[in-house]
């Protein structure tokens, strides 16, 4: 999409080069350099930003797209002597009242603009597709389903399952063989598979001395996997190898950024204690009889936030839930109401749905809240599901490397 954006941007370049509207750079209060174009365009850069920024080899190692000035300090003193557009080369020529001379492409500079919207197209199109919230009635309108082969072999469906899974926050894949190394594949075509004290791939099934709330036929309440990590599983894929005859066995999913921005607009007091008050969350014991102890806990808000103010990751499982409670005395109380509203609204907005043998159901870990009814397993049926984890800087990073094959800069 941004490939295609980006051609038709190269031609109507080409076609102002035709219809030479010419552009003049002066500079500003010392501290800016700013290039107009006749026709209304305006470009304005701070002058310690276009120092730091020259792309001159000796300031920059292109091979690593690497600076190699500026090591030990910034350039505060910077400032600009003459600065001059090049009609012929489409470049701003700026020289330094220290004798360096940088030059800069049209190019480079406009795709560096500081306007509000070209700062937000970057973060939509290059940091992260921004999410698309979705409350039950619309399930069926956020629902992506691809075919496990096509998801294998196709780059083009790769793309379009991890923008899913980033955009809609879950997608389920169809047609999976009935191979315990499905989830290990899926997270290997991806990138890495990540690796918890629940191993690399899991198995999800009634277990005898299960260590794990999650290998009980019991019924499995909402929840988000692994609070008690500071590096949180991104994503979280769940194969069915075997799904249970029982009535049981079928899975829950809300939208946790729907129910927390539906908080935060109907209940503000609520959302401010719940994204603000540290929760203990803890996992105790050992994988399996023979896995090594783990004694893991992290603290965290149920609901917290990225740099951008933009919904970065809900935490929430009562089972992983510590009763060491380590805020003051006078914020329990409040913190238990507005994590009743939470809960409520996270039960009204739960989809249900049954997986079958050969579906892979795929969310994201840090927003999609999920469970499990209760099941019966038989001597002759027994629910079976392989998981694995894959975290998101994996396939933020696969998903612009096949956005983006061949980046310039
Ligand atoms: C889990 C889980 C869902 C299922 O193991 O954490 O959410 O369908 N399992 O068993
Ligand atoms: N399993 C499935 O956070 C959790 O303990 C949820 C994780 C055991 C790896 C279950
Ligand atoms: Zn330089
Ligand atoms: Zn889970």
């Amino acid at each position: 999409m941004l490939s295609c954006r980006h051609m038709i941007g190269q031609l109507l370049n080409r076609q102002y080069q035709r219809h030479a509207s010419s552009i003049t750079a002066k500079i500003l209060e010392h501290r800016y350099v700013e290039l107009t174009q006749t026709d209304g365009l305006q470009l304005k850069y701070p002058s310690i930003w276009l120092r730091d920024n020259c792309q001159c080899p000796e300031c920059f190692h292109g091979a690593t797209r690497a600076r190699q000035s500026y090591w030990e300090r910034s350039p505060l003193d910077a400032e600009a002597n003459r600065v001059n557009y090049d009609e012929k080369r489409q470049q701003l020529v700026v020289n330094w009242q220290d004798d360096h001379n940088s030059v800069y492409d049209l190019e480079w500079l406009k795709q560096r603009d500081f306007s509000v919207e070209a700062r937000q197209r970057y973060l939509d199109e290059v940091y992260k597709p921004p999410a698309q919230l979705w409350s039950k009635s619309q399930f069926g309108d956020v629902t992506r389903e691809f075919a496990y082969k096509d998801v294998i072999e196709k780059d083009a469906v790769l793309g379009a399952w991890l923008e899913a899974l980033a955009v809609q926050g879950f997608a389920l894949l169809r047609g999976a063989p009935d191979d315990v190394q499905v989830a290990r594949h899926l997270a290997e075509r991806i990138g890495y598979i990540k690796l918890t004290t629940y191993g690399d791939v899991f198995e999800v099934k009634s277990k005898p001395n299960a260590g794990n709330y999650a290998y009980l036929m019991k019924p499995l309440p909402m929840h988000t996997d692994m609070p008690y990590y500071e590096y949180k599983a991104g994503i979280n894929i769940l194969h069915t190898l075997v799904q249970s005859d029982s009535p049981g066995g079928a899975n829950t999913m809300t939208d946790g950024f729907f129910v927390a921005d539906k908080l935060r607009r109907e209940h503000p007091e609520y959302y401010e204690l719940l994204s603000s008050v540290p929760v203990n969350w803890f996992d105790i014991g050992h994988d399996g009889d023979a896995g090594k102890p783990f004694h893991n806990l992290w603290r965290a808000p149920v609901i917290c936030l990225d740099v951008d103010g933009q919904f970065a990751r809900i935490n929430h499982n009562t089972m992983k839930r510590d009763s060491r409670f380590t805020v003051p005395l006078d914020k329990v109380g409040a913190w238990y109401e507005a994590y009743d509203k939470f809960l409520q609204l996270v039960y009204d907005e739960a989809v249900q749905f049954k997986t079958r043998q050969g579906d892979v159901f795929v969310f994201n870990n840090l927003r999609m809240l999920h469970g499990r009814t209760a099941y019966e397993d038989s001597p002759k049926n027994q629910r079976h599901l392989v998981g694995a984890y894959v975290d998101w800087d994996i396939i933020y990073s696969k998903l612009r490397t096949l956005k983006f094959p061949n980046p310039k800069d």
